[in-house]
């Protein structure tokens, strides 16, 4: 008896596992990352704000989100294998704000600095100023990927961070192209989709 109750036990355990990946968010590469293994190298697009104006036009109202291509506080995660060069092209889509892009280490909600600034930036690597730039220009933003760990990229622009404007940055080791997952425990159901 036990033993059978034993193999019951396990039989369920392996379901639950079983399942458990199968709801596990895969990575997908969007539109937005262009991979060239052969260089090691990525390309990355990302536009601030990207999201607002799709929001504004379904409520009429302007909500408190400001995302990276309709991503925020950490509901997308973009991966890069170690040693790749990183090349991303930062444009800020808002309409009214300024907004900037850095490379941080990772961040408590309850650590978050108010405003972040050059020396939080890892490996040096953020837009110039960390104020922002303007609506419609952009910036481009080339880094290493030098060390395996999880970092955010996140905006530096007065107390953005705390606001939720930084999304997930993994720098993983035996990755074959960068990637990025989306976090839909993490997304609510009533926002527009991020960018494809
Ligand atoms: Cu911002």
């Amino acid at each position: 008896m036990a033993r059978c109750a034993h193999i019951a036990l396990l039989a369920i355990i392996a379901l639950g596992l079983f399942n458990g990946t199968a709801l596990a968010a895969e990575p997908l590469v969007p539109s937005w990352i262009k991979n060239a293994p052969a260089a090691k190298t990525v390309s990355i697009e990302i536009v601030a704000d990207w999201n607002q104006v799709e929001r504004y036009r379904r409520d009429n109202i302007r909500t408190d989100i400001i995302d990276f291509n309709g991503y925020w506080g950490g509901n997308l995660t973009i991966i890069v294998p170690t040693d790749w060069s990183v090349e991303i092209t930062f444009i800020n889509g808002s309409l009214s704000f300024r907004h900037s892009l850095m490379v941080t280490r990772v961040y408590a909600q309850s650590e978050m600095p108010v405003k972040l600034t050059a020396k939080d930036a890892i490996w040096g690597a953020y837009t110039d100023p960390p104020g922002g730039i303007q609506t419609n220009e952009r910036r481009q933003l080339n880094f290493v990927a030098q060390q395996a760990g999880d970092y955010f990229l996140a905006c530096a622009r007065q107390t953005h961070l705390m606001d939720g404007h930084w999304i997930g940055f993994e720098v993983r080791d035996n990755l074959n192209n960068a990637a990025a997952i989306v976090h839909n425990d993490k997304f609510p159901q009533d926002q527009p989709p991020g960018r494809p």
